[in-house]
C-alpha cells in the first residue's frame, strides 16, 4: 500500500490552463486594438444570423473578422462569408466548446493588425462554452424564444458568466405567445446588472440598440 497519493483536481488544471491561454489571447487582441466578442448560445437560437444582421450594419465601419466554431461543418462561416466578411473555420470534432488555444491556434497565421473587430460564434450549446473564456472583451449569450421559457431559469451559471444577454426572434412573440418580458425577469433574478436587448436578427428589430450598447 502506497502513502504517497498525488491528488490531481482535473478542473483546477484544465481551467486555469485556459484562464492563462485566455489572457495571452486578450493582451493580443488588445496589442492589435480589436474589438472582441464570443457569440454563445444554444444550437439554433440565432448567434450566425445575428452576426451576419451585425456585420451587415457594420461593414462600412469596421474591418471584420469572424471565428466560427462548429463540430463539423463551414456552414456558418460560409454564410458571414457571403458579406464579404473574412472567416476562419475551427472545427471541434467532439468539443461542445472552443477554448482559448484553439482560438489562438487558429488564428496564428492571420495579420490581426489588418481588423478592427471580431466576432467569435461559439459551438451551439448553452453550457460549456460559458467557462472557458476566450480573452475577448465580451461573452454575449444569445437566447431565443423558440427555446420555451425556462431557459434562464435552468441555465442560471451560464448568465452569471455572460457580459450580455440577447433575446432573439422576438418577432415570433406574439404567434408563440411567449412573454419575453418574463425571461427578462429571469434574467435580471440571476444577475440585476446585466444588459438584456431584445432583438430579432431577421427584421432588424433591436440591433441599434444593440449595437450603441457594445459601444460599436
Ligand atoms: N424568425 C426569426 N428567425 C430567426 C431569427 N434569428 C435566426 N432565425 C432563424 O433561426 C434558424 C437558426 O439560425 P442560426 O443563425 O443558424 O442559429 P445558430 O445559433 O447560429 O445555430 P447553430 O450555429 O447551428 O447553433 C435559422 O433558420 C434562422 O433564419 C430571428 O430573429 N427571427
Ligand atoms: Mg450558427
Amino acid at each position: 500500500m502506497t502513502d504517497k497519493t498525488v491528488s490531481i483536481d482535473i478542473r483546477k488544471d484544465l481551467f486555469g490552463a485556459n484562464e492563462a491561454a485566455a489572457s495571452i489571447n486578450a493582451d493580443i487582441f488588445r496589442k492589435h486594438g480589436l474589438k472582441t466578442f464570443d457569440i454563445m448560445g444554444s444550437v439554433g437560437t440565432g448567434k450566425t444570423l445575428l452576426i451576419e444582421s451585425l456585420c451587415i450594419r457594420l461593414a462600412g465601419k469596421y474591418r471584420i473578422l469572424m471565428v466560427a466554431g462548429d463540430l463539423a461543418t463551414t456552414i456558418d462561416a460560409d454564410r458571414v462569408a457571403s458579406h464579404g466578411v473574412d472567416t476562419v473555420q475551427i472545427n471541434t470534432g467532439t468539443a461542445c466548446h472552443l477554448d482559448a488555444r484553439m482560438v489562438r491556434y487558429a488564428l496564428r497565421e492571420i495579420d490581426l493588425g489588418k481588423y478592427q473587430l471580431m466576432f467569435i460564434e461559439n459551438v451551439g450549446n448553452l453550457i460549456c462554452p460559458a467557462g472557458y473564456p476566450l480573452g475577448v472583451d465580451k461573452k454575449i449569450v444569445v437566447l431565443s424564444i423558440t427555446e420555451g421559457p425556462y431557459m434562464v431559469k435552468k441555465h442560471p451559471l451560464t448568465i452569471k458568466r455572460s457580459d450580455m444577454v440577447v433575446i432573439n426572434k422576438i418577432d415570433l412573440a406574439d404567434v408563440l405567445e411567449f412573454d419575453v418580458d418574463a425571461l427578462v425577469n429571469d434574467v435580471r433574478e440571476v444577475d440585476a446588472k446585466l444588459q438584456v436587448f431584445k432583438v430579432s436578427s431577421k427584421t432588424g428589430d433591436g440591433l441599434d440598440e444593440l449595437i450603441d450598447a457594445l459601444e460599436l
